[in-house]
């Protein structure tokens, strides 16, 4: 299966596809090429004929759109946003250190990319459409088939119609300047930056104008929230938090964990992403717990959707050493110290203190 993506990426399962890339590839550049980029499926990856494809827009609006692609692109003026993906599963690997999470992918801090997107933002389409009154969230639904328990159906989700009417949130039919990819969702793609990758949903089909939350399983079962003390066999699905924004986050992707390095000055580097209205600040090293710590120097601030990178050198002696990082945002939030406080059974949104592990000689 030739499917355009560099030999090094971590495939986590072939069906449905899901690639992850090692932490080189990730922080290779800012903006992510195809062949690094992450893949994230559910189901089915669909071939979309173009020639038929229409995009539907449905529920409380007072005309119901059907748009094919070239409709959109020329009766729509297109809008740019460079926006981070970032799956909710990123960093469970190490959630499932702690206690394991079974049925879900081990993902390291690799299910992220950042993309420049190009299409047409989602406000402009609604208003053409005529939001009535009482609607509050938007629901999409993709062209992919997912089979569940004796159900089959496409991947879905929802987010409040506050956020979709953020100019940030676009219909997108390019990424880095090329058509949709197809395992990115080729013709068209939501993409909602700030929020958990989940909500952008691919091979768009239907834009549904509702009261409620979609009713998608992703929307109302997976992609919930619960606290630690919550065990699998004793959640009640209802009582989980619905994932929207994207929290506080940083992560070592140089060195890697293990590595053997010789002493002296050592580069030492990642990035850094956060989701709704703050930004990254600041971004810290400590090798000693959390006693101290020393600034790392981040990449100037060009893109509010987009993660930032950074980079520090550290003189390190011989022995072994943790590296911790964390980050600090513009309203002064931090991150939690421990994977542990915030361990939850489905493993999602670890945004604990990253640490990695070397032994220098
Ligand atoms: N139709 C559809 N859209 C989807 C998914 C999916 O399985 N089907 N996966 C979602 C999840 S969980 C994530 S993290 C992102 C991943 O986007 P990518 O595969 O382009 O990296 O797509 C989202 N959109
Ligand atoms: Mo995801």
């Amino acid at each position: 299966l030739n499917i355009g993506k560099h030999p090094d990426m971590v495939v986590y399962q072939e069906n449905p596809l899901n690639l992850g890339a090692s932490p080189e590839l990730v922080r290779q550049s800012f903006i992510t090429p195809e062949v690094h980029f992450f893949v994230r499926n559910h189901g089915t990856v669909p071939q979309v004929n173009i020639y038929n494809y229409r995009l539907s827009v449905t529920g409380m609006v007072r005309s119901p759109l059907k748009l094919s692609l070239p409709e959109l692109q020329s009766e729509f003026p297109p809008s740019t946003v460079i926006a981070t993906l970032q799956c909710a599963g990123h960093r469970r690997n190490e959630l499932a250190a702690i206690r394991p999470i079974p049925g879900e992918l081990p993902w390291s801090a690799n299910a992220i990319g950042n993309a420049l997107w190009r299409g047409v933002p989602l406000r402009d389409v609604l208003k053409v459409a005529g939001i009535e009154a009482g609607a509050q969230h938007i629901a999409f639904t993709g062209l992919d088939e997912i089979d569940k328990d004796t159900e089959s159906f496409g991947f879905g989700g929802s987010i409040p119609l506050e956020k979709a009417l953020e100019s940030e949130v676009l219909l997108a039919y390019e990424m880095n300047g090329e058509p949709l990819p197809r395992l990115h969702g080729f013709p068209l793609r939501i993409v909602v930056p700030g929020y958990i990758g989940a909500r952008s949903v691919k091979w768009l089909a239907n834009i549904n104008v509702q009261e409620q939350p979609s009713t998608n399983y992703f929307q109302q079962k997976a992609y919930r929230l619960f606290p630690p003390h919550v065990q699998a066999e004793e959640a009640d699905w209802e009582q989980g938090t619905m994932l929207a924004d994207l929290p506080l986050n940083s992560v070592i992707c140089q060195p890697r964990e293990g590595e053997i390095l010789r002493a002296g000055p050592t580069a030492i580097n990642g990035y850094a992403i956060t989701g709704k209205g703050s930004l990254v600040e600041r971004v810290e090293l400590s090798l000693d717990e959390g006693v101290t710590w020393k600034e790392a120097s981040i990449q100037p601030r060009s893109h509010s959707w987009a993660w930032r990178f950074w980079k520090a050198t550290l003189d390190l002696h011989p022995g072994q050493y943790q590296i911790i990082i964390r980050t600090w945002d513009s309203s002064g939030h931090t991150q939690p110290v421990d994977t542990k406080q915030i361990w939850n059974w489905k493993g999602y949104l670890n945004h604990a203190w990253h640490r990695v592990s070397v032994s220098v000689h």
